[in-house]
């Protein structure tokens, strides 16, 4: 008999330095390492019940998930049967406590909360690292989502990818940073994170990307350990435009930046020069993600939300990992 329906919360992450490009596209095994933060708030709930039935059922937000998405989630609830032993259908509901369309919405958090609700409910009981290897199959970044704080997930040797797991570097408690958001459009993105990767990985830029990943992961670890804010933010910000210069390189281009994405860096790196300690980050999309002080948060926030064509700003700090909440 196996355990009712489980339902897990896992967060957002933002990664400090990134993860763009794979080894192994079919187990998302990273061509690097890559460090993120747990971002408070920015939570997918997800509740899993291998009830039987013909066929497994999904619900996103609400509303029945079709075409790719119901495709990549039946496919990640295979390899959860296939690790648990079993072949009952399940059915699955996820819910993002995060404004829907803004582009913050994450298919980290999403994976890393059926990782742990998927596996509870098919009677298994993962530790941590299997836990984050599971959360991996289903999206890269969500082996990150598994853990609370700086979070550190490992490229790895092995073909089977057993080594290519995250781990804690440090809790939410040891540095108290704020993660400032502007979104700048609420389009859907015209590239996938995945499909990017796949064109960024035949740009001439990319050998140049992966060979210095080792240095940033370094620099970035002591970063965080010593908690100096302008050590990780020149970092970070080095690695989001290094990952988005390997795109722009590719053919056909790959840019996700819009005119105000680039505005706030603008406004951003002027706020700097100015005297406030306040750094860019940018994933695979338009928005623009600040790191800095509590104390400068508000500030931040006010000059984001002044840049033309920014249509909202969330302000976030660190969050937990992922947790069974029923
Ligand atoms: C990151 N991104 O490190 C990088 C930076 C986007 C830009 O991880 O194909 O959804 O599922 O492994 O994890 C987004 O990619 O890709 C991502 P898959 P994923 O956060």
């Amino acid at each position: 008999m196996l355990p009712a329906a489980t339902t897990a919360r896992a967060n957002a992450n933002l990664a400090l330095v990134k993860y763009w490009g794979k080894r192994d596209a079919r187990l998302n095994l990273p061509a690097s390492g890559s460090i993120s933060l747990t971002l408070e708030g920015l939570a997918v709930e997800a509740r899993v019940a291998f009830d039987g039935g013909e066929a497994d059922r999904f619900e996103i937000d609400g509303a029945p998930a079709e075409g790719d998405e119901a495709e990549r989630l039946r496919h990640f609830l295979d390899v959860v049967r296939m690790e648990a032993g079993q072949r009952q259908r399940a059915s699955v509901a996820t819910r993002s406590t995060v404004p829907r369309g803004i582009g913050l919405a994450s298919s980290a958090a999403a994976f890393a909360a059926l990782a742990l609700a998927g596996s509870r409910a098919a009677g298994l009981r993962l530790e941590p690292p299997a836990l984050s290897a599971l959360a991996r199959r289903g999206s890269g970044s969500a082996a990150r989502s598994i853990f609370g704080g700086f979070v550190e997930w490992h490229r790895g040797e092995r073909p089977d990818g057993h080594d290519s797991i995250a781990e804690v570097l440090a809790s939410p408690e040891h540095w108290d940073l704020r993660v400032v958001a502007a979104v700048t459009t609420r389009a859907p993105k015209p590239v996938s994170s995945r499909a990017g990767m796949a064109r960024a990985a035949a740009s001439p830029l990319y050998p140049a990307w992966v060979a210095g990943a080792e240095a940033d992961l370094a620099e970035a670890r002591a970063a965080v350990r010593a908690r100096d804010l302008e050590a990780l933010g020149l970092i970070a910000e080095s690695s989001a435009l290094k990952m988005h210069a390997v795109g722009l390189a590719a053919r056909p281009p790959l840019l996700y930046w819009n005119g105000a994405t680039v505005e706030c860096m603008h406004a951003v790196w002027a706020l700097r020069a100015a005297g406030t300690p306040a750094f860019v980050t940018i994933d695979a999309g338009p928005q623009v993600k600040v790191l800095c002080e509590p104390a400068d948060a508000p500030r931040v926030a006010e000059v984001l939300a002044a840049v033309p064509g920014v249509e909202r700003v969330l302000t976030t700090r660190p969050g937990l990992g992922a947790e069974v909440i029923a």
